[in-house]
């Protein structure tokens, strides 16, 4: 660090250098993130809470309210009466903090190695979980529809099974699993299920919302245990802010640790000091949006998905791997490999992911994207093939 600090204009030049280098969302270009651009009323919160402390409770009583509030909406939003959970960094932490009350759980009346059974389209967040508790992996094999095949996973229960866990909204191909069937399986043989929404629980709900047509992915199946829900993807907030739902009190107090010296007498997050600015932000965009709002939100991402599968599917040499559910197309093209064809955009400043399973090129329809950067998507990507 340098002796004597530095002039504020200059700190800010240097700041504004750097940001420069950065991808903005309002570019349009950045089609590979489940990230979008903060609401300002999210942002305007967050500001005011910036200094609070949520692992210090006692301290800000009116924001550990807020928190409280929080979950309970979620909750509600995911058909459950009761919720317990917190607002955590992201779907990563929230997936730890399910895949470890599950661990004590099973702890409690096992002492094998515990096995957890997940489809191979889990997010990499369970990777980490994996290794971090040493838990065996029992991969469920994927169906043609790229879903939990459903017939498999009785045979794959054994004494030592920890948990399942089914995705509504993978984060390759933003599918859904079948999570009515998968929820009567692990409730018929009392095994914990954990249910990762880290994108479909801010999606999901708006789409029933005022349709007959209901998609069942939430606490409405009995065997639900837990649910990851992020609202810092499609609920607009700024990160860090991921939510984690339990359906029982006794889940969330598996967490608790003992505080002996702080304002409330034990912790059942998993990190300590943690902001209150992420529920503040939350909470102002939840009042601030409602089932109405965030039901507009989510058409109208849907709508250009629609239309961006539309645009692709009647492109010659253009393979759209499956009709979109939520938020995502994955394609791949006749005689470009996806990996070149993605370093190829590049040059034409789009940022686009490749999906591992199956290999592909791989859209992130979030608000930040309109219509017209889609167009011109399109006509960068007809250049590039060719076309
Ligand atoms: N569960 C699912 C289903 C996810 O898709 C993700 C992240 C997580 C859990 C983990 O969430 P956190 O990253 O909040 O811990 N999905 C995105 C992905 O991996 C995260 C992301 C967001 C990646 C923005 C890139 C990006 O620019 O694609």
């Amino acid at each position: 660090m340098r002796e004597k600090g530095r002039k504020k204009e200059d700190i800010f030049r240097d700041l504004s250098n750097f940001q420069d280098l950065d991808m903005t969302f309002d570019s349009g270009k950045i089609l590979s993130s489940m990230c979008t651009k903060p609401d300002p009323i999210g942002m305007e919160a967050y500001k005011m809470f910036i200094e609070t402390n949520l692992g210090d409770e006692g301290l800000f009583k009116g924001t550990s309210m807020m928190e409280r509030e929080v979950i309970k909406s979620l909750g509600n939003l995911l058909n459950l009466d009761h919720a317990y959970g917190h607002i955590v960094t992201g779907g990563t932490e929230a997936n730890i903090m399910a895949m470890a009350v599950a661990k004590y759980l099973f702890e409690e009346e096992n002492d094998g190695i515990p096995e957890l059974i997940l489809p191979k389209s889990a997010h990499f967040s369970f990777k980490k979980i994996l290794s971090m508790f040493s838990i065996k992996p029992v991969y469920v094999s994927l169906n043609d529809d790229y879903k939990i095949d459903v017939s498999m996973l009785e045979e794959l229960i054994t004494d030592n099974t920890m948990a399942m866990v089914a995705i509504a909204g993978t984060t390759e191909l933003g599918l859904i699993d079948d999570i009515p069937c998968i929820s009567k399986i692990a409730k018929s043989n009392h095994i914990y299920l954990h249910v990762d929404a880290a994108l479909g629980g801010f999606m999901i709900p708006f789409l029933n919302y005022k349709n007959n047509n209901q998609i069942n992915f939430d606490f409405r199946c009995k065997g639900v245990s837990s649910m990851t829900i992020d609202p810092h993807k499609m609920g607009l907030a700024p990160v860090p802010s991921g939510g984690i739902i339990f359906r029982k009190k006794e889940y969330l107090e598996k967490l608790a640790v003992k505080t002996p010296y702080l304002t409330k007498d034990k912790q059942t997050t998993i990190v300590g000091t943690r902001t209150g600015a992420s529920t503040a932000a939350t909470w102002a965009l939840l009042n601030y949006y409602g089932m109405d709002g965030y039901k507009k939100i989510v058409m109208d991402t849907i709508n250009l998905t629609d239309y961006t599968y539309n645009k692709l599917r009647t492109m010659n040499h253009v393979n759209v791997i499956h009709k979109p559910e939520l938020n995502l197309v994955s394609f791949t093209v006749d005689n470009m490999d996806v990996d070149i064809l993605q370093e190829k955009l590049k040059y034409y400043g789009w940022q686009v992911s490749v999906a591992e399973y199956p290999h592909a090129i791989r859209i992130v329809l979030m608000p930040h994207v309109k219509k017209q950067h889609i167009n011109q998507f399109i006509i960068d990507l007809k250049e590039v093939l060719n076309l």
